[in-house]
């Protein structure tokens, strides 16, 4: 069998806040959806947004007089990224079952960069091998990186379609939800003033009126994006060994807009975490700003190497998104949209949630959230989860074009894209948040945080006396318990024996541990910047389960 050969592309996921890819694998797989002969290019421009929230063109939803442009029901069936509604072209059951046995065969030897049984672009047998067309070729991509994000699905089996979620206008409906965070312009907020009435009590609010003059209003588009990024590869997620899964912006392009896909129940979604870093898509950066408010970045004073990755750019179609999960290491989090729009489901910390009561096993969450969405979410509004388990309902949120979503750390949220959304977000300490953030992160990155310490000695004295009186062993800092603690075992692997009691770190673990795999059987990293800082993740958990003694309650799932 090929050795699995790591190169930049390929490289060990290099984000720990919990993506769409980061999903557990449990049944055998088989090959992609018949090659389509034509995709529709389609102008995607009308996918873009005004600050204000104005649909430029016609689009997939209808802005409303306030520029909400939520989808309504009727809308809410599949669309390609232009909102027409699109035919969906039958599988051939030849094809299938040519992809089935293709996929037997050579998915042993694949990579992870969206790319299965090696590099080849011949198709055949020895004789009458032929090059594949750049179609083909697209689809194959695609194929495989449905294949390597999600293992347990079929892809000629139409299991990416199974729930046939685009086909109820329900999945999409922004009716009846509540709209229960507040909102506050950036015109009007001091920072001082945010602080006071956010940060310190710890409270989610919107910011409008902050992402004025931002480049990316104009140039995040499908189109102009494929024009200047076509050919870089942007993270969709993760395999089952953690390796980040890359799509060229071209053949995602190809992917929203092909109706063979565009009915995935929950698509692929571009997460990427290393866009700042490298060099095919850097240039992104200047296209936005910092708000205001998180200007103070504290993780920076770990270095720019060593700080945990910080920064993303999210892109996805509708039903994409990011099932329920709090943020890692104590860290907040602001999003801002670009284009579409993106329902939240927030749940405040401190009311006693933990990983089962969100994510209990046997209704048949899957990992996405639009399953989430569909399974979970309703239970949480119903007499059962509010009188007798005492939970608090959720806070609802449809986030529009032009809005930042502030989300403050320990916060449970979920997002489910209701149409095709573009956003940046990133996850920042700040000095009010400061305390917990350092706990967390000596526990869970304990070469890192001395090293931070060291830093903040000098530009922060007065964080490094916070941070020097600060309880940190489990016993003192009670309710601060993360599964971080335990070297062997992801909350994804061990919720069944031992709930979550803080939410920190429940799904970054989950790479994390199965970077800690790689790591620990010897594995070499690519040279993607931000692999040190995974490195040293996978080291120190070594070093931690080197010296404590294994967690009776915890086991590894595989
Ligand atoms: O926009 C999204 O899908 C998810 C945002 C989020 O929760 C995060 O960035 O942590
Ligand atoms: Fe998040």
């Amino acid at each position: 069998m090929a050795a699995r050969i790591i190169t930049a592309e390929s490289a060990p996921s290099d984000q720990n806040k919990i993506r769409p890819a980061q999903r557990a694998a449990t049944a055998s797989r088989a090959t992609g959806a018949a090659t389509r002969a034509q995709s529709p290019r389609r102008d995607l421009e009308h996918i873009s947004w005004t600050k204000s929230g104005r649909a430029m063109t016609a689009a997939a939803v209808e802005p409303t007089r306030s520029g909400a442009g939520v989808p309504s029901t009727k809308e809410a069936a599949a669309t390609n990224s232009s909102g027409s509604p699109t035919r969906v072209l039958p599988e051939t059951r030849d094809k299938a079952r040519h992809d089935a046995k293709y996929d037997k065969k050579k998915s042993k030897g694949k990579d992870a960069d969206g790319e299965a049984g090696g590099d080849s672009d011949k198709e055949g047998g020895k004789e009458g091998k032929r090059k594949l067309t750049p179609l083909e070729r697209c689809e194959k991509k695609i194929r495989a990186a449905k294949r390597a994000t999600r293992s347990e699905l079929s892809v000629s089996g139409g299991e990416w379609q199974k729930h046939g979620y685009a086909y109820d206008p329900k999945v999409l409906s922004a009716d009846g939800l509540g709209d229960d965070i507040e909102r506050i312009s950036a015109k009007d907020v001091s920072v001082e003033e945010f602080i006071e009435r956010f940060e310190r009590p710890c409270r989610p609010c919107v910011i409008t009126d902050a992402m004025e003059g931002w480049a990316a209003n104009r140039e995040w588009t499908y189109d102009k994006l494929r024009a200047k990024f076509g050919r870089h590869k942007f993270k969709v997620g993760s395999d089952d060994d953690g390796y980040a899964v890359r799509l060229k912006f071209n053949h995602i392009h190809h992917y929203v807009n092909d109706p063979a896909h565009m009915r995935d129940d929950s698509p692929l979604y571009i997460f990427d975490g290393s866009f700042g870093d490298k060099e095919g898509s850097q240039p992104l950066l200047k296209d936005y700003d910092v708000p205001k408010y998180f200007k103070e970045d504290l993780f920076r004073h770990a270095g720019e190497k060593r700080r945990p990755p910080y920064r993303w750019v999210v892109i996805g179609p509708p039903r994409s998104g990011s099932s329920v999960h709090v943020d890692p290491l104590a860290t907040s989090a602001w999003n801002a949209l670009i284009s579409g729009h993106k329902r939240w489901a927030l749940y405040p910390p401190n009311a006693g949630l933990t990983k089962p009561d969100l994510k209990p096993k046997g209704i048949g969450l899957d990992g996405e959230s639009v399953t989430w969405f569909q399974r979970m979410y309703p239970k949480t509004r119903g007499k059962e989860w509010t009188e007798v388990k005492g939970f608090p309902k959720p806070m609802d949120c449809v986030q529009k074009p032009g809005e930042i979503m502030y989300v403050p750390d320990g916060w449970w949220h979920a997002v489910l894209n209701l149409d095709h959304t573009v956003a940046v977000t990133q996850n920042v300490v700040t000095t009010a948040r400061f305390p917990k953030a350092w706990r967390m992160t000596k526990r869970g990155r304990p070469k890192m945080s001395a090293q931070w310490l060291r830093k903040l000695r000098t530009a922060r004295p007065d964080l490094a006396a916070v941070a020097d009186a600060q309880p940190w062993r489990a016993e003192e800092s009670a309710g601060e318990k993360t599964s971080s603690s335990s070297s062997s075992s992801s909350s994804e692997e061990s919720s069944d024996t031992e709930p979550d009691t803080d939410p920190a770190f429940v799904d970054a673990n989950a790479a994390a541990m199965k970077l800690n795999r790689l790591f620990l059987g010897g594995g070499k990293a690519g040279g993607v910047v931000g692999d040190e800082t995974l490195l040293e993740m996978a080291r120190e958990r070594k070093e931690r389960a080197e010296n404590e003694p294994a967690s009776p309650k915890k086991k590894r799932a595989r």
